[in-house]
């Protein structure tokens, strides 16, 4: 560090050149965030001394996370919204390590005497598409991840879900709203299959969470339920720093109501002498207030109405896209069910060769990069390119987007 301090001036001029280096999300199809809401902004600067990790001091603060997790419990379609219980994390990542940490500690609750069979792990039944949080969690909780089949949409097969079921199972989870697809599994059958076996499951619509409810009926073939209208779902997170709007970070990881979590939470409850609550039951200590107060404001000035015209915004840039693929001959993989647009770009041959046709995919995606500056991301399950169309991209970068894809897909080298 230096010794003495920089002025003002000399220190903006430097965060300009660092700010310069960043994206402004102009050309970027290959991120799930995007340019958060003024309000939420606003509302940050206006908390970013606040700290939940210590409620006593920043009771206002509070309330808004209260407030909060009502609104989300609404979103999410709760029978009770009251009865709704959760707190505001940093994201996907941190929302599924607790949700699957309160299943581990809640196993054994509901197995008394018998013991995980002797040698094998515990193990969590995740989609094979689940984003790589859940390898994180596996890593750190010690758990083996079971990976169910996946059909020719790229949801999970509730069969296959059941079919990996065993003694030591500590519970289910299904996305709303696929990192690679933004496809959603079937929740409904899931849902059964949790009811029957007496087991938990977490939904990670980390994604799909501000936009599924939001949809309109007319622009997507979805039509099937996902959250706590559904006996069997016990735990959702959902990202307002994704399609919430909101700022980075702001995640929400809600669970039905506290008794789903059995005495886990005595569990992982710590004395906290110092501060001026007497127990903290969250992963984390220190939690930024100024993300509640953006993720406050964000919710209760758009409102419903509000998100739906955000998610109605991007379906229209889906369906423009889709129209814009076929002046060039191609077509999405799958219809898309909500704003992520996957497409094969390799040719037909490549079909029977995998390798060389993600190779092919890479090299193309790449070459968007370096020669026009667009940020596109390709899928690992299959050869193909993936487009995240976010709140900041316009009809006109999707035409120039894909007038630049023509140019090389035309070259024969492709
Ligand atoms: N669950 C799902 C379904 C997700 O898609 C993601 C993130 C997570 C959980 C984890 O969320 P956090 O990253 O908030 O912990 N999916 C994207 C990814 O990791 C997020 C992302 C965000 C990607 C911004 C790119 C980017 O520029 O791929």
């Amino acid at each position: 560090m230096n010794e003495k301090g920089i002025s003002e001036k000399e220190l903006f001029a430097e965060l300009g050149s660092f700010s310069n280096a960043d994206t402004n999300f102009k050309k970027v199809f290959s991120s799930m965030c995007t340019i958060p809401h003024p309000v939420a902004v606003k509302a940050q600067q206006q908390f970013s001394l606040s700290n939940i990790g210590d409620p006593g001091l920043f009771r206002g603060t509070c309330e808004m996370e209260t407030e909060v997790i009502k609104m989300a419990a609404g979103i999410l379609n709760h029978p009770d919204s009251k009865s709704a219980f959760g707190h505001l994390t940093s994201g996907g990542t941190e929302s599924n390590i607790e949700a699957v940490l309160h299943m581990k500690n809640r196993f054994s609750d509901f197995s008394p005497g018998s013991s995980p069979d002797s040698g094998s792990k515990l193990n969590l039944i995740v989609p094979k598409t689940a984003h790589f949080s859940f390898e994180k969690i596996a890593n750190l909780l010690g758990i083996e991840l079971k990976k169910a089949d996946i059909d020719s949409s790229f949801r999970v097969i509730p069969e296959s879900v059941e079919s990996l079921i065993d003694k030591n199972t500590i519970g289910l989870i299904g996305i709303a709203g696929s990192t690679e697809f933004g496809e959603c599994d079937p929740i409904e059958q899931l849902s059964e299959i949790a009811v029957k076996h007496n087991l938990p499951l977490h939904i990670d619509a980390a994604f799909g969470g501000f936009v599924y409810p939001f949809l309109n009926q007319s622009q997507s073939n979805y039509n099937t339920k996902f959250a706590f209208d559904l006996p069997g779902v016990t735990s959702v997170s959902l990202d307002p720093h994704k399609m919430g709007l909101s700022v980075i970070p702001s995640g929400i990881l809600i669970f039905k109501d506290n008794s789903v979590l059995s005495s886990s939470l005595d569990k992982i409850k710590v004395k906290t002498p110092y501060l001026t609550s007497r127990y903290q039951s969250t992963l984390t200590g220190t939690r930024p207030g100024s993300s509640v107060a953006a993720t406050y404001a964000v919710m209760k000035h758009l409102g419903v109405e509000g998100y739906q015209k955000n998610v109605a915004y991007c379906m229209d840039l889906v369906d423009h896209f889709q129209k814009e693929l076929k002046k060039i001959g191609l077509k999405p993989c799958i219809p898309p069910a909500i704003n992520i647009i996957t497409v094969a770009v390799s040719s037909e041959s490549d079909k029977f060769d995998k390798a060389a046709a993600h190779e092919k995919t890479e090299k193309i995606r790449s070459q968007l990069l370096e020669k026009y500056g667009w940020n596109v991301s390709a899928t690992k399950t299959i050869p193909a390119l993936r487009f995240v169309l976010m709140p900041h991209i316009t009809k006109e970068d999707i035409s120039e987007l894909i007038s630049d894809l023509k140019k090389e897909l035309d070259k024969k080298t492709v």
